[in-house]
């Protein structure tokens, strides 16, 4: 790609929201064998469905290993759905894609953040992560589209929410984690997303969901619906270790202004009830030294929140959980103008994410 040596700011770009108008979405398909179940068969076949339903909407470009490649380009058959042979080192776009940008006249540009794998040598998910830090300048080569890098920044773009006019919501069990940006302050950080994101106001939560293996990506918890509106994972049962997590996030969000000044609505998404990896399941994951194990002992930190919004639609995963349907009917109240499409999200949620993890939208370009 072409690197500029400015910043989007200087430049006069910034990070749009979620429900601008898309181009297409980026996707990758899943095959390690120490992330993902029976080699990332089951989880193929969930990818493939969520690749399906944006792409009945907004077209879809999958990268695929060479390895993998004719299989995918079978499994994913339709007409939306471009395949490009990439080398990866898994499937998450929403934290290894470039972040886009664009400014006035509608150009798009992207930001390529250092990528450490959540955590490098310091409870990092999987060594090496050196082709996944490839994966967004890879990506703005093939779309002939310049880009910043950050190459002393680590950032992932499920670490960010952003409402296009100029607020920014995160977690500080992310962003201030110290397998992340050890050599920078809180101060130098909210610098760092000011220069790249054009944002004025950053909206720091404590944490994120738990047990999320992200350190808490804000893309699991909570996410703007509209400006000066947001949507928080929720649930009321007291033995529930989210139970403080949702109502100091909820009391963050009430008693701050965003960065038009407006007071910020929140809506409550239920969560689904605690769900946990069968023995069976963890069985099918390949053993590695740097990689997560599993264990069926562990919570996995389901979330409906973890949707993608999409050109006329919202993909959202559910459980087979009885909140499936009031998650699905409360986003359709939030979203009036959108279909609210649901794709199975366990086998995707066994890999340690959902939907808006493996997807990245790249806005429409206008010139
Ligand atoms: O954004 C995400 N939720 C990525 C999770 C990576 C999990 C790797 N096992």
């Amino acid at each position: 790609m072409t690197v500029l040596t400015s910043t989007p700011r200087k430049d006069g770009f910034f990070m749009p929201a979620e429900w601008t108008p898309h181009q297409q979405i980026w996707m990758a398909w899943p095959e390690r064998p120490d992330n993902w179940r029976l080699g990332g068969k089951p989880a193929q076949a969930a990818f493939a469905l969520v690749a399906k339903t944006i792409a009945e909407t907004t077209p879809v470009t999958v990268l695929v290993s060479a390895q993998q490649y004719s299989n995918a380009c079978i499994q994913l058959s339709a007409s939306n759905i471009r395949v490009i042979e990439t080398t990866t080192n898994d499937a998450w776009l929403r934290d290894t894609g470039p972040t886009f940008v664009t400014n006035k006249a509608g150009e798009v540009r992207g930001v390529d953040w250092a990528f450490n794998a959540w955590g490098g040598l310091e409870g990092g998910l999987y060594f090496p992560w050196d082709q996944d830090d490839l994966v967004a300048s890879k990506i703005l080569n093939n779309e002939r589209l310049a880009g910043y890098r950050t190459d002393d920044f680590v950032l992932e773009g499920g670490a960010i929410h952003v409402d296009g006019e100029g607020t920014l919501i995160t977690t500080e069990e992310c962003l201030l984690n110290h397998n992340r940006n050890p050599h920078l302050t809180k101060e130098q950080i909210e610098n760092q997303l000011r220069e790249y994101l054009s944002v004025d106001k950053i909206i720091w939560l404590k944490e994120g969901l738990y047990k999320d293996e992200t350190n808490g990506h804000v893309d699991n918890f909570c996410c703007f619906v509209k400006p000066a509106e947001v949507v928080l994972a929720w649930t009321d049962d007291e033995t529930d270790p989210n139970y403080q997590r949702c109502r100091d996030a909820e009391q963050v969000l009430i008693n701050t202004t965003d960065a038009q000044g407006r007071s910020i609505t929140v809506h409550r998404l239920p969560l689904p009830q605690a769900i946990y990896a069968s023995e069976e399941e963890c069985s099918g994951v390949d053993k590695a030294f740097a990689t997560q194990p599993r264990n069926p002992s562990i919570r996995l930190a389901g979330s409906y929140i973890n949707f993608l919004i999409t050109n006329g639609a919202i993909i959202m995963p559910t459980f087979n959980d009885p909140a499936d349907h009031l998650a699905a009917a409360k986003l359709q109240i939030l979203f009036p103008n959108h279909a609210i499409k649901t794709v199975p999200g366990r086998e995707i949620l066994l890999g340690g994410g959902n939907i808006h993890c493996i997807t990245q939208q790249q806005p429409m370009s206008a010139v």
